[in-house]
């Protein structure tokens, strides 16, 4: 059994668990982190899936605190695969010395705060801890979507997961496969079992503007090129929309001519993966601006695509590009020219249910060996709701949240306090790089909690009324946006029941850096202090 009394205790031993149990701990915070897996590395330890990779380039998805670190690693790849983002976390821990504090296999169940002590009691299943501050590094992809298929449980071949593959790898040579999904883990994971298996069918509801990731190795040269100006790129990074340090294209799309546009869609096409969405500053904003580019892709996809009734399926039609998040794929679509792929549309023929042979559609049964799900995550807010979390006057969190995610800034919750969520719901968080947007609010919230104990206080919550207009400043960005047109896990509308509400901050990473610099310079405006039995000035 472990639990002791902390002054912070994380919850996840991912990046942002991993992140913040340093620096509070440098910060001289007596910090301990708990994680229910049996290893740390979050969301890249259990997505092992074949083809699992990151959407964003290595060099901006990796840690930006530590020089060293950034001179001393070498990344192989220009997207990294997940084996290599485990190795590189295994590195960082040993590094900086973090496992001593990381308690595995340690899965929080309950946590009440307590008014009279201003302290969190947070129950685990090995154990009671006792903490000021409770920081939830929970992950925003953590808690799988349950896909709601019937016969399910029936299958009596394998059944597979993309975020809960085997360790052991799964062999697939001679299998018939099924996959059902098409989001970013689906078509990375497609083309590699596609090579592996006897046959592979894919059962796609929803078709996805995918964009290329014209992967490759990283030769010396450019390793030396980016280490010498890492502190610049880093800057840009913070300073760019996505946190991905791309510049963004001051024209509309609407604004030049057809072969210009479609000259620089060609361009960035061939290089930009995911700042294919900046090409120009309005394709999230504007239907007929997103439409030139939507059709940009449809038109890769019928060039890639051999036969034109497979291409045409594989057309995404009736959701912006980009409002679903696209995936960064390496000969997706090319995988459907092959003899041995077939593609089931379940709009044209859904899913009846799942058998012990198979599954069913209104066209019939497909037989199957193994059955993958690739369907996807409760996001954002699956994580956090899982245990019970019970703040002031005996309010739970899902209690609170009951009409969506209200957070002030994405990191603290009013009536919850000492309560705060790394790159939580109301942030840039799944929307930017993530990685960066972790590293940002570690920071923040280690200034605040030391500008909190400069003063005194043991308490630090968000105020209400700065959590209500957060909220809706979150809510105004999104509608002024294409994002709310399509559903997704943005919107909460893959799982039943979620309210439908898009749940990151759509404003960018430079945007809500400025936000986050303002409130400071406010002396932590919208936060209220207090302590040993009275309030504390803010500032
Ligand atoms: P996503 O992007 O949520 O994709 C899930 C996929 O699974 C998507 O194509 C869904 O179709 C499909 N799905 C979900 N439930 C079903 C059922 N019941 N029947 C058929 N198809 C279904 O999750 P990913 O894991 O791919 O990616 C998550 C993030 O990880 C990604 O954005 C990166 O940031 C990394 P739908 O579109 O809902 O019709």
């Amino acid at each position: 059994m472990t639990g002791r009394v902390v002054d912070a205790l994380v919850v996840g031993a991912g990046f942002a668990g991993l992140r913040s149990l340093h620096t509070l701990r440098e910060r001289g915070y007596d910090v301990a982190v708990i994680e229910a897996n049996d290893d740390i590395g979050g969301v890249w330890y259990v997505n092992r899936y074949p083809g699992a990779r990151c959407d964003v380039e290595s060099y901006d998805y990796s840690l930006s605190f530590s020089p060293e670190l950034e001179q001393e690693w070498r990344w192989s790849e220009r997207y990294a695969t997940q084996p290599e983002i485990l190795r590189y976390v295994e590195h960082v821990a040993q590094r900086f010395d973090l496992r001593r504090d990381v308690h595995l296999s340690t899965r929080m169940e309950r946590a009440e705060f307590d008014e009279t002590t201003g302290r969190w009691r947070v129950d685990t299943d090995r154990g009671t801890w006792d903490a000021r501050y409770l920081v939830m590094a929970t992950g925003q992809l953590s808690v799988r979507a349950a896909p709601g298929i019937p016969g399910a449980d029936d299958f009596a071949g394998t059944t597979l997961h993309t975020a809960d593959w085997p360790h052991e790898g799964a062999d697939l040579s001679g299998k018939r496969v099924g996959v059902i999904g098409t989001g970013s883990s689906g078509t990375q994971l497609i083309p590699v079992v596609a090579r592996e298996a006897a046959h592979l069918t894919v059962f796609q509801r929803t078709p996805n503007f995918s964009v290329p990731a014209n992967n490759g190795p990283i030769d010396d040269a450019r390793d030396a090129e980016v280490k010498a100006g890492y502190a610049d790129r880093r800057e840009r990074a913070r300073r760019s929309p996505s946190g991905l340090g791309f510049v963004p294209n001051k024209q509309s799309a609407l604004e030049v001519s057809d072969d210009e546009r479609r000259a620089l869609y060609e361009e960035q096409w061939r290089t930009a993966g995911f700042g294919f969405l900046l090409a120009y500053y309005d394709l999230m904003l504007d239907q007929e601006a997103n439409d030139t580019a939507a059709d940009f892709v449809r038109a890769k996809i019928a060039e890639k695509v051999d036969d034109p009734a497979t291409a045409a399926k594989l057309m995404p039609r009736g959701h912006p590009f980009g409002a679903k998040r696209p995936p960064v794929d390496s000969g997706y679509f090319e995988t459907f020219n092959r003899d041995d792929v077939d593609l089931v549309d379940l709009r044209e023929t859904p899913i009846e249910r799942i058998t012990p042979t198979g599954v069913r559609t209104t066209a019939g049964e497909v037989g199957l060996d193994v059955l993958v799900f690739a369907t996807g995550f409760d996001a954002m807010t699956g994580a956090l709701l899982r245990p019970e979390i019970v703040g002031r006057g005996g309010e739970t969190l899902r209690e609170h949240w009951d009409a969506g995610p209200r957070t002030y800034l994405g990191v603290g919750v009013a009536g919850f306090p000492n309560l705060f969520v790394i790159a939580g719901p109301g942030s840039p968080s799944l929307l930017s790089n993530v990685l960066l947007s972790i590293e940002a609010h570690v920071d923040w919230l280690a200034d605040l909690l030391d500008h909190a104990r400069d003063r005194g206080a043991t308490v630090v919550e968000a105020d209400p009324g700065a959590e209500a207009r957060w909220v809706e400043q979150v809510n105004a960005r999104a509608e002024a946006t294409l994002y709310p047109r399509a559903d997704s896990y943005y919107m909460g509308t893959n799982v039943p029941g979620k309210p439908r509400v898009f749940t990151p901050y759509v404003g960018g990473v430079r945007g809500y850096r400025r936000i986050l610099e303002s409130v400071v310079a406010d002396g932590y405006d919208g936060f209220l202090l207090s302590g040993k039995g009275r309030d504390v000035r803010a500032s």
